[in-house]
């Protein structure tokens, strides 16, 4: 069975989560077939995509699959982690992509739908980040990614506390461009993406690449990057970060010891 559905509506792609057994968890197969798809799309000339579970799903994305995790004393989110290709590849899209936004989305899907261009969520959205409640050592590009989205204090609360942040809160934030009915929301996006397709894909295309450039980070010295890795390090050493792991597969809440 295909992990996603993708289509091609009048200039607009469709990538559709089709996954939901496993709560659209993006494993590397999952993951696999979405860039595939960005690939098709682009392939067949549209100017616009939209990313989104199916119709009414009360889970957008599960975050990272829990069990393709690395295994202790690895980077679990490193550079080449299929998460992080399918982030930058995203990032790096020509076209806009925007995230039709419905249910709960998770951990490192988080970051996915953060690094869309335009977010539009229904009431029934919100975004849990999960890093500390697993145990996790988040990775610098995807703090960032949140410090841009949403600001400092905003990223520190998502961070520290992994508690959802609904709708209301996400649109006052700035992560949601538009907070649009259920029954709305696919009217909407689809008019949004259909008068993208009627601008200069040209310019959209090298605007989209220009704010891409000037929204990272200032340059840092290369002992503040070791410095961030020896933290990082730090934890996906940890026995918290087995438990983290484990405490998930058995169904059950975490004990973190903090060491
Ligand atoms: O028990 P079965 O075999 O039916 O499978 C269940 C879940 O185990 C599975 N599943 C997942 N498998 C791997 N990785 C996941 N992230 C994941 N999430 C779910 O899907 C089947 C149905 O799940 P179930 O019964 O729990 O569904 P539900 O509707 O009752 O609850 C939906 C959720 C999303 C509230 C629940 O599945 C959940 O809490 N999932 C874990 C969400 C989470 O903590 N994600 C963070 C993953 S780690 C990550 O993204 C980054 C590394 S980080 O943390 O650093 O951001």
């Amino acid at each position: 069975m295909a992990l996603v559905i993708q289509e091609v509506h009048d200039n607009i792609g469709v990538i559709t989560f089709n996954n939901y057994e496993r709560r659209n968890a993006l494993s590397k197969a999952f993951i696999g077939e979405i860039r595939v798809s960005l690939n098709n799309l682009l392939y067949e000339g549209v100017r616009v995509i939209i990313i989104r579970a199916h119709q009414g799903a009360k889970v957008w994305s599960a975050g990272h699959d829990i069990t393709e995790l690395e295994r202790p004393g690895r980077d679990p989110l490193g550079y080449y982690d299929p998460l992080e290709q399918v982030i930058r590849a995203i990032q790096s899209c020509p076209v806009p992509v925007i995230a039709l936004i419905e249910g709960g989305v998770w951990g490192g899907a988080c970051e996915l739908a953060f690094v869309c261009d335009i977010l539009i969520g229904a009431p029934t959205t919100s975004f849990t980040i999960t890093p500390a409640k697993i145990g996790i050592p988040y990775n610098s590009s995807g703090i960032l990614h949140l410090i841009n989205l949403c600001g400092l204090g905003a990223a520190k609360e998502m961070f520290f506390t992994a508690q959802p942040v609904s709708a209301e809160r996400a649109l006052q934030l700035g992560i949601l461009n538009h907070l649009v009915p259920p029954e709305a929301i696919e009217n909407f996006t689809f008019d949004l993406a259909r008068k993208i397709t009627q601008n200069s894909p040209l310019s959209v295309s090298v605007i989209k690449e220009q704010l891409r450039i000037l929204s990272n980070a200032l340059p840092i010295s290369p002992e503040t990057f070791e410095r961030i890795q020896g933290l990082r390090r730090l934890v996906w050493d940890s026995e918290d970060y087995i438990e983290g792991k484990q405490a998930f597969l058995e169904k059950r809440p975490p004990v973190f010891k903090g060491k």
